[in-house]
């Protein structure tokens, strides 16, 4: 199982430390292909070239059997991730933490036929991608 990991990087300040803690999560189902564009380390080391990244990310894409996105924090690059993913027909699970006063793009959440899960705690979010996976690996339709 492959798994495209996406998260904010240059959107919305993101939590990285909880990004960590759900690709570590979805590493107990095979290979989260995105797990180093969260490995903060390589920021100060590594000057990456933005065509480098966005091809590189396609590519990954492309091999996927699933993407997991936190959408908490808005982000060009991930909207475009899932934009991309539901063109390639690559099932989708879109997450984001319940928040006062805060509403997810309507671009997201008009969407029907996306999959998109609100939780209010760690337990939650990990209940959502195991059922999620459980059913990609099952190979049910589940975008
Ligand atoms: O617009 P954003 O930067 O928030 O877009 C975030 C999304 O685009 C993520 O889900 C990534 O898949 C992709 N992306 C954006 N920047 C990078 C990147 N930069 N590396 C890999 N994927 C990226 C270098 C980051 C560095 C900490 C290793």
């Amino acid at each position: 199982m492959k798994i495209y990991f996406a998260g904010s990087i240059r959107g919305v300040q993101p939590n990285k430390d909880w990004f960590k803690v759900l690709i570590k999560h979805l590493c107990q189902y095979g290979e989260v292909l995105t797990e180093h564009s969260f490995d903060y380390s390589y920021k100060d080391e590594i000057k990456f070239d933005d065509k480098w990244i966005y091809e590189t990310d396609m590519k990954y894409l492309r091999e996927a059997d699933a993407l997991v996105a936190e959408v908490s924090a808005a982000s060009l690059g991930v909207g475009y991730e899932i934009a991309k993913a539901e063109e390639l027909g690559i099932p989708i699970l879109c997450l984001y933490r319940a928040r006062e006063g805060w509403k997810l793009s309507a671009m997201l959440n008009g969407n029907k036929g996306l999959r998109i899960e609100q939780y209010n705690d760690p337990d939650e979010a990990f209940s959502y991608m195991d059922a999620f996976i459980q059913e990609v690996m099952e190979g049910a339709s589940v975008s």
